[in-house]
């Protein structure tokens, strides 16, 4: 497997709605695989295609947190979210392609999701807690939006204007080798 580099916002291909994915061929059974790794890398709760460059609707996440406890990688291909409880939280979101910055954001508590796995069976599951957050905020990322858009006009400028900063450092940082 390979780690795959993380695009940063402002990034167009953050922008893009990706395509579904079509026959499950090697290079999507190990893009699933580096996506993975690149998540647990990071380290990360969730990581969507897009985010490496790949517009395609796949996402992978693995949302258990005890370190003591058993690990669920998932690889979600082409979900869709078929049901969302009124319910409503609050969670204070990052992203990996929007590094150190966080904020509040309110989703549905619980969602429904269906999809295909890698094996080309289809799933469906119900999801609360982080795990509702997290695959909101990941199938948004194969809609080209970002946590930052539920932001208010200024926050989200303050944001980017901080991420075109950081990308320039690390472009000098690059070009001086
Ligand atoms: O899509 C990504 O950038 C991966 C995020 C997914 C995520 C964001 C907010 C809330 C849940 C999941 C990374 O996991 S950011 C790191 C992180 C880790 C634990 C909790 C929140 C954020
Ligand atoms: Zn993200």
């Amino acid at each position: 497997m390979t780690l795959r580099p993380i695009l940063i916002h402002p990034d167009p291909r953050l922008k893009t709605v990706c395509k579904p994915v079509g026959d499950l061929t090697d290079d999507i059974h190990r893009l699933a695989e580096d996506m993975l790794a690149t998540m647990y890398d990071a380290p990360g709760v969730g990581l969507a295609a897009p985010q490496v460059g790949v517009l395609s609707r796949m996402l992978v996440m693995d949302c258990v947190k005890d370190p003591e406890a058993k690990p669920r990688p998932m690889v979600l291909i082409n979900p869709q979210v078929i049901w969302a409880s009124d319910d409503r939280s609050v969670y204070e979101e990052g992203c990996l392609s929007i590094p150190e910055q966080y904020a509040e954001v309110e989703r549905p508590a619980e969602v429904a999701v269906r999809w295909t796995d890698l094996n080309g069976q289809q799933q469906e599951e119900q999801f609360d807690k982080l795990w509702a957050t997290c695959v909101q905020h990941e199938i948004d990322h194969l809609d080209g939006k970002l946590f930052i858009d539920y932001l208010k006009p200024l926050k989200r400028q303050m944001i980017t204007r901080k991420m075109v900063k950081l990308k320039r450092e690390q472009a000098r940082e690059t070009e001086r080798g």
